[in-house]
């Protein structure tokens, strides 16, 4: 009887798998012919790696490079791009004071988004009334539209500096294809253990949007770069963002073909080495540059919710990493 029971639990369980497995599966497909050339760059641009295949992926450009504003950053652009060849990323930005704190005044009086849902709208100092609201637990808030309403945020993704780096590292014009601006909430252990149980069985996708807490790489563009920025003082306990040195450059080829582009700690560690798995931690206002194309995630805040800002460049907008939404389609939770 104990087995039967079992047996039937667990062909329930493979039929769930399955129907999700081929419900994720169409969507992807539905979603990527919509836009064949976004399609293509997916499909090709996680290969630029192959060494003989490099050359046709980034053909540098010789840019003239114009400086007619002063930059908010005292930054090396030329130390800053050979860390982000050589290791994937690049610390040691800082906000000034003024941006950080005009960024902090726009997070505390404008409304987040709890775990992105346009329909969960709340301040951020309403957060436990608003899930008490909406009998939820948020792990996620998002702010929307970031660039457009948040002047210090726009003066960024303008900076001469992020921009000289960006086309330095991405050896052609960068575009600024979207910022955003979000919450990780800082989550008790059980919770934590929940939501990794709850995301094996998400999509990249999915799972990203509960929180980026897997390792994963993303495929934006054939060359793209971000920046990220603290706004909340960050520990290896509050959210820090971690990336694994090198990984931009070689991979399994189990993960270059992966559908999920995921990969497991252990296996990392494995694979990458220990020691190449670098915590980025800092001070409210630290930035660093990244090609996350490079396997990178975020650790679960435990101790402190943390606030992260990022800038993003590439060479094309494929107008999929942008925070814009309708301004009429959101709403509060009360
Ligand atoms: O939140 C983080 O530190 C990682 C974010 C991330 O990996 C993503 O959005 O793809």
């Amino acid at each position: 009887m104990v087995n039967n029971e079992r047996n039937i639990a667990a062909t329930l369980v493979c039929r769930n798998f399955w129907a999700k497995y081929f419900l994720i599966t169409y969507q992807y497909l539905k979603k990527r012919l919509e836009n064949p050339e976004w399609f293509l760059m997916v499909t090709i641009s996680r290969f630029k790696t192959v060494p003989l295949l490099k050359s046709f992926f980034v053909q540098p450009q010789i840019i003239e490079i114009k400086k007619a504003t002063p930059s908010l950053f005292d930054i090396e652009v030329d130390d800053a791009v050979e860390s982000l060849k050589k290791d994937s990323f690049s610390l040691g930005l800082k906000l000034p004071e003024s941006i950080f704190q005009e960024i902090l005044q726009f997070a505390n009086s404008t409304d987040c988004y709890g775990n992105g849902e346009h329909h969960f709208g709340f301040s951020y100092i309403e957060k436990e009334k608003a899930e008490a609201k909406c009998d939820k637990t948020f792990r996620r808030g998002d702010y929307f539209n970031s660039n457009l309403l948040c002047p210090a945020i726009k003066k960024l993704a303008k900076d001469p500096k992020l921009l000289e780096i960006a086309t330095k590292y991405l050896g052609g014009v960068p575009v600024h294809t979207g910022s955003r601006l979000w919450w990780l909430f800082s989550l008790k252990e059980q919770d934590q253990y929940l939501l990794l149980e709850k995301m094996r069985f998400l999509s990249l996708q999915e799972s990203t949007r509960e929180g980026a807490y897997f390792f994963h790489y993303d495929l934006d563009d054939y060359q793209f770069l971000k920046f990220f920025f603290y706004l909340t003082d960050v520990d290896v306990h509050s959210g820090a963002h971690v990336c694994v040195r090198g990984s931009h450059k070689k991979k399994k080829l189990a993960h270059l073909l992966s559908f999920f582009r995921r990969s497991s700690d252990e296996e990392i560690a494995d694979y990458y080495g220990a020691e190449n798995v670098v915590p980025i931690c800092g001070e409210a206002g630290f930035g660093s540059a990244e090609d996350t194309f490079c396997f990178h995630k975020a650790m679960i805040p435990s101790r402190k919710d943390r606030l992260m800002l990022q800038i993003q460049f590439a060479l094309k907008n494929y107008g999929n990493h942008n925070d814009l939404v309708e301004q009429s389609a959101l709403k509060r939770c009360f």
